[in-house]
């Protein structure tokens, strides 16, 4: 009994039903308007710059392994064949760096973080993500921003193998958070029951770093 002006079975109703399923008439994954798009304090680049502590390391993907342990079901030590033997996902995301540079439309291949934790299956209690890297960095995050449907572990970057400066072989990308937190040359994924501070963490940067909420430093 409703005194809607279509019945709940009309003809357009159900169409419409369906594209609200099927996602008709949504252009692509960024809804933002244009205007929105720039967080707060950042100007765009087309370039890309290169930012790190300094030590690019060379990370052979003979002895690369990609390892996953702490509060997870299945701790995983995968060597390259392993890593590229599983599905391949790709992504196109901007990237934002607490520099306050930002790039458009990257577009990205690798293994989404999901289909990752999928093998791993955190468990009940896993809250936060300790990342290491190959030159010895390390970066913090929550569980559920690493799970984020745009987080993808990139191995190729615009249709080319992800290069050495930016992170190859291998290094992740979570784009709605600042670029610190997308560790390049990565090697561990430690899952974990709390959080803990990462390298740039300790030194004055915000344990979460959401560019929307300008999230650049720590609160004390
Ligand atoms: N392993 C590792 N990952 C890292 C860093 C680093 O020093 N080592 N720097 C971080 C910082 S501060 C930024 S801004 C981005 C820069 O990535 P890019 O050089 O590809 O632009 O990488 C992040 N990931
Ligand atoms: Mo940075």
């Amino acid at each position: 009994m409703s005194d809607d002006p279509i019945p709940a079975d009309s003809k357009l109703t159900l169409s419409k039903r369906r594209w609200a399923d099927e996602g008709k008439f949504l252009t692509g994954r960024i809804s933002r308007p244009d205007a929105d798009r720039l967080p707060p304090g950042q100007h765009l680049v087309k370039n890309w710059p290169v930012l790190d502590l300094g030590q690019q390391p060379m990370v052979s993907t003979d002895t690369w392994r990609l390892e996953v342990d702490g509060l997870v079901e299945t701790p995983l030590n995968l060597t390259w064949a392993a890593f590229q033997a599983l599905e391949q996902s790709t992504r196109v995301s901007d990237i934002h760096c607490v520099t306050t540079w930002s790039r458009y439309d990257n577009k990205w291949k690798g293994v989404s973080t999901r289909d990752l934790l999928d093998l791993a299956m955190p468990k009940r209690d896993a809250t936060h993500v300790m990342l290491t890297s190959y030159d010895g960095y390390t970066t913090n995050l929550p569980l559920v921003d690493f799970a984020d449907d745009d987080a993808i572990l990139a191995t190729s970057w615009e249709g080319l193998p992800l290069t050495r400066d930016h992170g190859g072989p291998m290094r992740l990308i979570v784009p709605h958070l600042y670029l610190w937190k997308s560790a390049k040359w990565l090697r561990r994924i430690d899952i974990m029951p709390a959080d803990a501070a990462g390298f740039w963490e300790k030194n004055g940067y915000n344990m979460h770093g959401d560019p929307w909420r300008e999230q650049r430093y720590s609160d004390d």
